[in-house]
């Protein structure tokens, strides 16, 4: 695997921020007793919408940094938020996010490039060579902007119609540029940043039906014509006119098996009490069943402010209390000693064995970066610990691909979306360290596996 430095390109701050993000992400990493840590033990990330506005109210950020490990922007990255008039680009709110999410140790996903909804009025009118520039300078703009720090994007947005046609849906793209817009927004996007995973994310998608087979189409076309497409995400808003469909998880997997990854992107059942505790299981397994889907993300945090807040759809409820369908998701996660917890017999991986190799990728006079490549033993792992020592007088500023807890200068690193391998496959992180006057190698100590 090669390993891609995840460099903050925006403010000067970037390496504070990075540090920061290391010690913070100490208290998410300890036990598997929040979603994030729990998640984590089994190679996924559980990840949650936010909105910057409410980052100030204490209740809201503590549940948000307690419990999840990835965070998406509800509505600051959209392209009225970003770019309200052509090529100026305002990100305040947007980083905000991004600047909080980071200083916990949270991933982030991009949300979203490419939408029919939520355009500023300039670019509708645009004539079809115009939207195709201007298309490609907004992608252009706002993954520059957050080069390196992204982990997936959702480039294209619900392009799709709803019912029974499996027809692209009418918007400014579809209209003016016809079915090549999204194959041409990937494009751009790889080049913008060759680090994001890039995913196709939709609704009414979640189990086999016309729209999710025109979307499958569309990714097998792009796999066997080397569009690059890394992932598709399952929006799953689920309440009862669109239940959970009992073909979900086959309609996760029929998708990984084209070669991408998938993730439920925004997770929401309205209800309550066990019934509504009982879906989210069902959404968990699926997700824990289906090896590439590396993770799951809730559309918001509390229910006081969900988009459906009426239908009571989330984890918390207005007073960030747990309701059943958190300790549900939980549990179906393997935390707070139900199935996953170390020892518990009967769990898959208890002959989960891994090795650790380090090699110094890159050396100058004040630094050097380090990866370190972990590989499965003889069985499938679902998670890999590895602990690397540090020479005394140097620090480390950046860590990618893995969230690191530190104890002195011993570094344990768990994954971060990497912790799924196959018998003898391996993952990588790597990270930044400075030398303070030593040039002496770290030393990696034992993996261990789950
Ligand atoms: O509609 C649910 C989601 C469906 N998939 C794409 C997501 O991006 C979408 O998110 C929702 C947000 O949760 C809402 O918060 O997208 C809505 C807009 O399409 C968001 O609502 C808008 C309100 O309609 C605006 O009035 C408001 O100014 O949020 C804006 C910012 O608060």
């Amino acid at each position: 695997m090669s390993m891609i430095v995840r460099r903050l390109s925006r403010a000067a701050t970037a390496g504070l921020v990075a540090a920061a993000a290391l010690t913070a992400a100490a208290h998410s990493a300890e036990a598997a007793d929040t979603l994030g840590s729990a998640a984590v033990g089994q190679g996924r990330y559980f990840g949650t919408a936010v909105a910057a506005s409410h980052l100030g109210e204490s209740d809201y950020a503590a549940t948000l940094d307690r419990e999840f490990s990835s965070v998406t922007p509800e509505n600051e990255m959209k392209w009225d938020a970003t770019e309200p008039s052509r090529g100026s680009f305002t990100f305040t709110s947007a980083d905000r996010i991004v600047d909080h999410a980071q200083s916990q140790g949270m991933d982030v996903r991009g949300h979203t490039l490419v939408w029919h909804s939520q355009l500023p009025s300039w670019v509708s009118p645009l004539g079809a060579q115009d939207l195709r520039t201007a298309m490609n300078a907004h992608i252009n703009g706002l993954m520059g902007h957050y080069k390196g720090e992204i982990h997936s994007w959702d480039v294209v947005n619900e392009a799709f119609q709803d019912g029974g046609s499996g027809a692209r849906r009418s918007s400014p793209f579809q209209d003016k540029l016809g079915d090549g817009f999204i194959e041409e927004a990937f494009r751009t996007a790889r080049a913008a940043d060759p680090a994001a995973k890039l995913c196709y994310n939709d609704y009414n998608t979640d189990g086999v039906n016309a729209k999710s087979n025109a979307v499958y189409d569309m990714v097998k076309d792009f796999k066997s014509r080397g569009v690059p497409i890394d992932c598709v995400g399952f929006q799953s808003h689920f309440n009862s006119n669109s239940p959970v469909p009992s073909d979900y998880r086959h309609n996760l997997q029929r998708f990984a098996d084209l070669g991408v990854d998938v993730q439920i992107t925004e997770l929401d059942i309205e209800g309550s009490g066990s019934a509504q505790a009982a879906d989210y299981t069902k959404m968990v397994e699926a997700c824990l069943a289906v090896s590439r889907c590396t993770g799951m993300t809730v559309w918001g945090v509390t229910d006081k402010y969900s988009w459906r807040s009426g239908g009571t759809p989330l984890l918390f409820d207005g007073d960030y209390n747990e309701k059943p369908a958190y300790g549900a998701v939980l549990s179906a996660l393997g935390g707070s000693g139900g199935p996953g917890d170390p020892g518990d017999p009967g769990d898959p991986g208890d002959g989960a064995s891994c090795t650790a190799t380090y090699t110094r990728t890159a050396d100058w006079s004040s630094g050097y970066n380090g990866q370190v490549t972990i590989t499965a033993g003889a069985e499938p792992i679902s998670s890999w610990t590895a602990t690397v020592t540090l020479p005394a007088q140097q620090s480390v500023s950046s860590l990618w691909n893995g969230t690191p807890t530190w104890s002195g200068n011993v570094m344990t690193v768990r994954p971060s979306w990497n912790g799924t391998l196959a018998a003898g496959a391996s993952t990588s992180f790597g990270f930044t360290a400075a030398k303070n006057g030593s040039d002496a190698a770290p030393t990696v100590g034992t993996c261990t596996a789950s």
